[in-house]
């Protein structure tokens, strides 16, 4: 038998490729050089820096599983989900730009739009030149998409768009918005849009004070009879399944993306148990906290081996939305009980935000609530082994 990390217990290193290793790597050292030194002050100002994009661009984190023709790198699901991984091992609301700008706005148009929807915009948001967002959810529309009020009417030459969209991720520096709203030419379906920065009727107002996620901004889109051409419209889909098939992606990614979040908690609380000494002994010494160190320890380890074999169907076309539903809700409710634990175990201490736990604890409060909250997801699972439908 060989000897046991207690980092990597199952040896998760040992099953990635050459390539997986190399991006996993720079990915690393740019979020602990880059990211990690500005997180307190982004965090605790509510500010975000939009030249972050640029960095991430020059990095080839940007659209990592988008064909090189586009400005992307052409790696795996697995690379994605490894990326995602890193940067929030610093930050939800950073792997949250990245990934809303990979997963919801470069897919669709990669996969939805037209050759020249790609070559307009594709390259400038992989280099972070342009900055994107991804608008679903509405005031009265939230777990409900369907239920959504955003009209597209007919107009020559092409549509007006009304209606308004809320807690849109990036929107208030956005300079490209990807935009679901039922359209009155297509019988009503859902179909996407691309909208661009400085359209008349075109606004996107920064939502204040929020708790959580604070480091990533957050904003509405209004849509006050925004006229666009034809050729704003993404051809290549209708109904649901167009958001849908975004979110897969993205829903991916952050199952891997909260066990960073959550190995950042766990070796944070480990360090601090062998640092902090309470009757004389380690803290880390007791019985208690070292249980508490192996239920971190193993369900960051299943949760990273489920992660990667959904990644490895992923790149072989053989996922299916339940798998995701599965890894997004465990991997994201484990890692909030995991964030919560660690907060507790670092006593008072816990409480500052000089020692990033409550940081952690606080973002993944909206992870396990944004792209499918964790009950969401349970009812798509008990649909998926019932056949009973239980959303109403
Ligand atoms: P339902 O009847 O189930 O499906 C309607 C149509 O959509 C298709 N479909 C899917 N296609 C691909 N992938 C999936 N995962 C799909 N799920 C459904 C389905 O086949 C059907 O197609 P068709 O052709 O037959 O019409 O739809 P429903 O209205 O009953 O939906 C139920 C429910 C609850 C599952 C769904 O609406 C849901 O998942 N709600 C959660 C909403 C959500 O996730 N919103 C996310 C907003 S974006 C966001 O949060 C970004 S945060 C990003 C960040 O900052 O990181
Ligand atoms: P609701 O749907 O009103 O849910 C409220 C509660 O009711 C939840 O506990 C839910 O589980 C429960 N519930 C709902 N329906 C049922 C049911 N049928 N049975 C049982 N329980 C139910 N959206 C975007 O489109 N783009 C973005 O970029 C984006 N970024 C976001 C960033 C942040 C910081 C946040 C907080 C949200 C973001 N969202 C974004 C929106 C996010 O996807 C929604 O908040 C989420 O889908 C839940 O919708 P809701 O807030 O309307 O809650």
């Amino acid at each position: 038998l060989s000897s046991f990390d207690w980092a990597d217990p199952f040896r998760l290193v040992d099953q990635l490729t050459e390539e997986e290793r190399m991006i996993a790597d720079s990915a690393h050292t740019y979020a602990q050089e880059k990211l990690q030194p500005r997180v307190l002050q982004a965090f605790e100002k509510e500010e975000t820096d939009p030249e972050i994009f640029r960095e991430m661009g020059e990095m080839g984190l940007l659209g990592v599983t988008v064909p090189e023709q586009y400005g992307g790198i052409g790696a795996g699901y697995v690379s994605y989900g490894l990326v995602a991984r890193e940067v929030e091992r610093v930050d939800s609301g950073y792997r949250s730009m990245m990934s809303v700008q990979s997963s919801l706005v470069m897919y669709p148009i990669y996969a939805y739009g037209t050759e020249e929807q790609r070559m307009k915009y594709l390259p400038k948001l992989a280099s972070g030149e342009y900055i994107g967002c991804f608008g679903l959810t509405e005031p009265d529309a939230g777990s409900d998409p369907a239920g959504m009020k955003t009209r597209a009417e007919k107009i020559d030459g092409g549509y007006r768009l009304t209606g308004s969209k809320m807690w849109i991720s990036n929107a208030p520096f956005a300079d490209v918005f990807v935009v679901w709203a039922k359209s009155d030419a297509h019988d009503g379906k859902i179909r996407g849009f691309v909208l661009e920065k400085g359209m008349k009727g075109l606004s996107a107002p920064k939502i204040q004070n929020k708790a959580s996620l604070r480091a990533s901004v957050t904003g509405e889109i209004v849509m006050d009879g925004v006229e666009v051409g034809e050729d704003a419209l993404l051809p290549h889909v209708q109904g649901l399944k167009g958001p849908f098939g975004c979110l897969n992606r993205a829903r991916y990614g952050i199952a891997w993306g909260v066990m960073g979040s959550a190995e950042t908690c766990w070796h944070a609380a480990r360090q601090y148990g062998l640092d902090r000494k309470q009757f004389n002994k380690p803290l880390a010494q007791t019985q208690l906290y070292q249980k508490k160190l192996a239920e971190m320890q193993t369900e960051i380890a299943l949760g990273m081996q489920a992660a990667l074999r959904v990644g490895r169907l992923m790149d072989e076309a053989k996922a299916a939305p339940e798998m995701i539903s599965i890894i997004k809700r465990n991997n994201c409710g484990k890692a909030l009980d995991i964030a919560r634990m660690a907060r507790d175990m670092h006593g008072g201490n816990g409480i500052s935000l000089e020692f990033q736990v409550i940081r952690h604890m606080i973002n993944l409060e909206t992870v396990n609530t944004y792209e499918g909250t964790h009950d969401v997801h349970a009812l798509i699972l008990g649909r998926a082994q019932t056949g009973l439908q239980a959303f109403f």
